[in-house]
């Protein structure tokens, strides 16, 4: 980052101030830190108050959009107001007081629904206060993209903001501010050291802290079912992948949401439940390893069938390795999946490696890949930290990957779909961990967009009449959500 005459003259301000401290201080979380930042004491010195706003301002000013500021409780507040005064930005105040909610306005101040609003903070640890705010304004129909923060203490903030489709924009970083005191003759070299080892040892502390806090503040939201989400056409709009494009416009003329997962190990026996169920179905997810008779010819009649009844294949293969074996997977073999698949999925335990390795292959035959956030299975390990690093590689990789098999919404942002499996009429479980959730909570309570529905399906008496019902059930709990 680089460091202006004049955030280098604000960084020596605010040290003189006290607004900075080095020594050793215990955080509200317990860890004991080099370093303490009280920026409460610059209401009581207008000049850095002018100095702090119009940086804060130039660091969004240039590249963001946005129609309302609204500050972080409480040490924000001012700035927020000195940046909304001088530069003619109307300004909204989020509630603190968590008692009344429900029965007092959370945000205060002349908006309207879909309004782009920026929040404004001064330290961002691990940027539960910013995601805090967020939800609160989400809650009344604002939109947040972008938040910007004085001082990021570099904790694991960005990041965790970054997985729930807010990027971070930084005046300060906590490395560079001890550098520059350094380098001002206000540091020894011996504590700017014990300043970085304190960043590298709690990125990752504080980051479990904070989806700690996130996972709860989502729970919260989901009993609260404050969930409106876009139509499908309107999705159309956010969601740029071709492969999203396509399904969301298949959704839309064909009423469904629903994705029949044809477990069954005759070609002969798939192809006719396809001729069946096609007609209800926006996506046909197949398990190709597991046909006793697999062969190319049958490929080429399910293809025909995708053609006929307007549906995506989705082979849900988990690929899980190192990315040269799983281009190979992909690519070659008997099953040549990359050729007729529009949709593969992969397990995010290798590290990036999957998705660079399948995009060598998907991305030029405009396939679409979907991350495993989230398992349906009991016990699974597919939870918080896991959770929220299989986010950060979808976006990381988002030209590829446009959504996620999970059994919630598990992004905020929606350029990515989310498809949930253990889908059935009634709540339960298999004899081998499977447990199955309604359409209802699925899609109304858990913000997923697709239902995968199997034995639920084929193994019913009447299978066409129950994926009807299905498709019903699933498309209805949709038409609750949408805005
Ligand atoms: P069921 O018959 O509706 O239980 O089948 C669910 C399908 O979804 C089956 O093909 C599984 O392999 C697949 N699945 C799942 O059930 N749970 C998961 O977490 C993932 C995939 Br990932």
């Amino acid at each position: 980052m680089e460091c202006t005459t004049n955030t280098r003259k604000l960084i020596v301000d605010l040290f003189e101030i006290n607004a900075l401290k080095f020594g050793k201080f215990t955080l509200k979380s317990g860890i004991e830190s080099p370093v303490y930042f009280d920026l409460r004491v610059i209401v009581s010195y207008p000049a850095i108050m002018e100095k702090v706003s119009d940086l804060l301002w130039d660091a969004v000013t240039s590249d963001v959009e946005f129609k309302h500021l609204c500050g972080v409780p409480y040490t924000a507040l001012p700035l927020a107001t000195c940046m909304a005064v001088k530069y003619n930005k109307p300004m909204l105040i989020r509630r603190k007081e968590a008692k009344d909610y429900g029965t007092k306005k959370m945000v205060e101040g002349v908006f309207v629904e879909g309004d782009k609003c920026l929040i404004v903070e001064d330290v961002v640890t691990s940027g539960t206060s910013v995601m805090e705010t967020a939800q609160s304004l989400d809650q009344v129909g604002l939109k947040v993209t972008d938040a910007v923060v004085l001082l990021n203490r570099e904790q694991g903030g960005k990041n965790m903001l970054a997985s729930n489709g807010i990027q971070l924009h930084s005046v300060l970083k906590l490395s560079q501010v001890s550098k520059i005191l350094e380098q001002e003759g206000k540091l020894s070299k011996e504590v700017v050291d014990e300043v970085e080892q304190f960043i590298v040892k709690n990125q990752f502390q504080n980051g479990a802290v904070a989806l700690k806090r996130k996972q709860e503040n989502k729970e919260e939201s989901e009993k609260k079912k404050i969930k409106q989400r876009l139509t499908y056409k309107d999705r159309k709009e956010v969601c740029y992948h071709i492969v999203a494009q396509k399904l969301l416009d298949i959704m839309e003329k064909k009423s469904t949401n629903l994705a029949f997962s044809v477990d069954v190990t005759k070609c002969q026996e798939v192809l006719k439940l396809a001729e069946l169920i096609g007609p209800y179905i926006c996506i046909l997810k197949t398990h190709v390893d597991i046909l006793e008779d697999f062969n190319q010819d049958f490929i080429k009649s399910l293809q025909a069938l995708a053609d006929k009844h307007q549906f995506l294949l989705f082979e849900d293969r988990k690929y899980g390795d190192i990315g040269n074996t799983v281009k190979l997977q992909y690519g070659s073999g008997m099953y040549k999946t990359s050729e007729w698949a529009h949709i593969i999925n992969a397990h995010t335990v290798p590290g990036d490696g999957v998705v660079k390795g399948l995009k060598e292959i998907g991305l030029p035959k405009e396939r679409g890949c979907l991350l495993i956030g989230q398992m349906s299975s009991k016990g699974n390990l597919a939870t918080g930290s896991y959770t929220d690093a299989s986010v950060l590689m979808a976006e990381n990789h988002s030209d590829f990957v446009f959504g996620f098999i999970s059994t919630s919404q598990i992004s905020q942002n929606p350029k990515f779909l989310h498809m949930t499996p253990g889908v059935k009429m009634a709540v339960g479980k298999d004899n081998l961990e499977q447990q199955y959730l309604t359409p209802e909570e699925v899609i109304v309570n858990r913000g997923s967009d697709i239902i995968i529905v199997g034995r639920g399906i084929y193994q019913a008496e009447d299978p066409v009449k129950t994926a009807i019902a299905y498709k019903e059930a699933g498309y209805n709990a949709y038409l609750q959500t949408i805005v």
